[in-house]
């Protein structure tokens, strides 16, 4: 299975994420990256590739022209103001206030955000730029004929939607791959998001549409990140309706159950028939992820890895989220493992 990333992601990286009412050192740390890198080579995993340049004309059928043009921006307008620290809003257009894009960057800031934990830099742009890639490079290798991928990404994306960033993730890497997909030929995309939280961005743009299937396993969005969306109501609307999956699972859920949800999205995968699978991998569903409630265990990894195997369909692994930096690398190692030896 080739492997594609770059260095780029070390460009963002923020001091601080507000957390608990501090600024902590970030959670989504470049450490992530280096864990996983390390157990790919210690497995086997010697085909590594760069990403090619950002097809912007792609990202631009996914995410909307002002929010580019926002996130292009954002850093040098905050610098200009002479502020101190690093780029996070603090005033949001709540119910019943004006969704007007304000032309000063605080209120910039928070009208393009969905969390506020997540702070722009100066390198955030170019790094979120070159982790777009490094999806749309692996979904070209697909679309060429290899039968799977890792697109090791960061920052993540799930959960930044056409016009929205936060939770980490600032442009959405699995719905430009899909969108790739679509554009390089294939009728019907699946996306399955195994990440312990839900991919409400990811859900948020397809919601309308029946040429991409969106599945979720997660934490309820009662008890968990991003607590406005992921119920299991949620199905989708207009011609997209039937055509979304939500999965929500309670605290302490462990493999067993958690392999049940599995097992029905991967029904639903089935009927659905597409021509790609994009897989949302975030491995915070581990028991000792310091932000999640799942108990999955390291060896769970492997079994589920070749569940998805079995569906049998071109597979892109786009890297999410996973916070226990130093299991981050066997736990993700696994799911690839599991998936070659299905
Ligand atoms: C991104 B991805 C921590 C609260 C959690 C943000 C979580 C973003 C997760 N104090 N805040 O889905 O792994
Ligand atoms: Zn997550």
């Amino acid at each position: 299975m080739k492997i594609v990333h770059n260095e780029d992601h070390r460009l963002h990286f923020p001091k601080g994420e507000l957390s608990g009412g501090e600024l902590v050192r970030p959670y989504e740390c470049p450490e992530r990256w280096d864990y996983i890198v390390q157990s790919l080579e210690q497995n086997g995993f010697n085909d590594h590739r760069s990403p090619g340049t950002i097809d912007m004309t792609t990202v631009k059928q996914i995410h909307a022209p002002e929010f580019l043009r926002f996130l292009e921006n954002a850093w040098n307008l905050w610098e200009k103001e002479g502020f101190a620290g690093e780029a996070i809003p603090t005033v949001v257009p709540a119910r019943r206030m004006q969704q007007r894009e304000p032309e000063h960057i605080d209120g910039k800031l928070g009208y393009f955000c969905m969390a506020i934990e997540t702070a722009i830099t100066s390198g955030t742009w170019q790094a979120a730029k070159s982790s777009a890639a490094i999806a749309q490079t692996a979904q070209k290798l697909i679309s060429e004929n290899e039968s799977s991928a890792f697109a090791l990404c960061r920052p993540p994306g799930h959960h930044a939607a056409s016009d929205l960033y936060g939770g980490y993730c600032f442009l959405n890497n699995a719905a430009i791959a899909a969108q790739g997909f679509l554009n390089d030929g294939c009728k019907r995309v699946a996306i399955l998001d195994v990440d312990f939280h839900h991919g409400n961005g990811t859900q948020d743009i397809f919601y309308q549409r029946d040429d991409v299937l969106f599945l979720s396993l997660h934490g309820d969005p009662r008890q968990a990140f991003p607590h406005f969306l992921g119920y299991a109501d949620e199905k989708g609307t207009g011609a997209g309706e039937g055509f979304n999956f939500n999965y929500p699972m309670p605290p302490l859920t462990t493999y067993d159950k958690w392999k049940q949800a599995l097992v029905s999205a991967c029904d639903q995968i089935t009927r659905y028939a597409p021509d790609a699978l994009v897989i949302s991998l975030g491995v915070d569903t581990f028991e000792n992820d310091p932000i999640s409630f799942f108990k999955l265990k390291s060896g769970d990894y492997l079994d589920y890895g070749s569940l998805l195997g079995k569906i049998g369909l071109p597979s892109l692994f786009v890297m999410e989220g996973g916070y226990a930096v130093e299991e981050i690398g066997v736990n993700t190692t696994n799911v690839l493992l599991g998936f070659l030896n299905s």
